[in-house]
């Protein structure tokens, strides 16, 4: 069968809502679609630990440490799915941690601000969780199956997460003038940051054209930031936080918050590197992997002298 007739092929299947498995034939385009977005995914959830990692040892009860410390760990298995899943498409793991050490790949740019406070916490896990949520729910319906079905169980998972922030943030709002204070300033720095995890409008994003033709994305990065925003100003009122934007209003018309514009500048700085974090979460990442060296040189040795054994007996 010649290349257009699989091409058409491909996108009846696509059209009829068929989820496209790792041997099947598929453009080379969306296979490196996916391969990007995927890898970009699971460097997210790696790098992203970094920021509550730096709020473990400083948990302000036993409780707090644990449930932090769970949620921590989720976000390792949401990387370790994801890295699986962007293996399947034919690139090793080797090839993308590769990309993330040496900086050539991205990673969301939320994770490249500081947390400050323990508020901020609360505010990762309300809003920057929730925003992630908004946009994995829509994954579940991926075109490409084994993205979609991790996706199902992540998407379990961060819905604990945002819980988990939102009861801090909620706790410190109605606590001392000290703790609101703190939660609200936590709600002034997250906000923008999170309502950029979107991406650019839809009219300046590259990629959204072919993902929503082959149904990988299922709603565009504005229609997504919408929904997030709606769902999210009440969360605020309801424990007495005010969102950081004086062009917050309903619109009755459009059943949706109309909202201040975003600073682009900042965003495209920061994707490209220079968020005030950026130099310091790849080194701790490259430290943290080159520290792990001796435990990757046992796990082989074992592994060889295992497997001689087995070829004795
Ligand atoms: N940050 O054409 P566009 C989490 C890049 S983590 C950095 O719209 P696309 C969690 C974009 O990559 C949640 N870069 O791109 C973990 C593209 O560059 P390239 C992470 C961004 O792919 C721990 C260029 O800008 N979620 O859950 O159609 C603790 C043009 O953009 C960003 C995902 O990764 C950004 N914010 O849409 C707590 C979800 N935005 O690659 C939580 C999966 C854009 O062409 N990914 N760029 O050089 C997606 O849904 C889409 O990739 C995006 C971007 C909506 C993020």
């Amino acid at each position: 069968m010649d290349d257009a007739k699989k091409l058409e092929e491909f996108q009846v299947k696509i059209d009829a809502e068929i989820k496209i498995e790792p041997k099947d034939w598929m453009p080379e385009d969306y296979r490196k679609h996916l391969q990007r977005q995927i890898s970009q995914h699971a460097h997210s959830e790696i790098i992203g630990m970094q920021p509550e990692g730096n709020w473990l040892l400083r948990a302000p009860s036993l409780r707090a440490k644990v449930v932090l410390l769970a949620k921590i760990q989720d976000e390792a298995g949401h990387g370790l799915y994801l890295y699986s899943a962007a293996e399947t498409l034919g690139k090793s793991r080797t090839e993308y941690l590769d990309e993330l050490k040496t900086g050539k790949a991205k990673y969301s740019s939320i994770f490249n601000y500081p947390t400050l406070t323990w508020a901020d916490m609360g505010a990762v896990g309300w809003l920057v969780d929730g925003a992630a949520i908004v946009n994995q729910v829509s994954l579940q319906r991926t075109s490409y199956g084994p993205y979609a079905r991790g996706m199902v169980k992540i998407c379990k998972e961060e819905s604990f997460h945002q819980r988990q922030g939102y009861e801090i943030i909620a706790d410190m709002a109605k606590g001392s003038p000290e703790q609101k204070e703190m939660a609200q300033d936590a709600l002034n720095r997250f906000w923008w940051p999170s309502i950029m995890m979107f991406g650019p409008h839809d009219s300046d994003s590259p990629n959204t054209g072919n993902a929503v033709k082959w149904k990988i994305k299922r709603a565009t990065n504005d229609q997504l930031r919408q929904s997030f925003i709606d769902k999210t100003v009440h969360q605020a009122e309801l424990i007495g936080l005010t969102i950081p934007d004086p062009d917050l209003k309903w619109n009755e018309e459009r059943g949706s918050y109309d909202f201040g514009e975003m600073d682009w500048d900042e965003f495209w700085s920061v994707v490209k590197g220079g968020g005030p974090c950026s130099k310091q979460r790849l080194k701790h990442y490259n430290d943290a992997h080159n520290n792990g060296e001796w435990v990757r040189k046992a796990a082989k040795a074992y592994a060889e002298k295992q497997n001689s054994k087995q070829k004795v007996a």
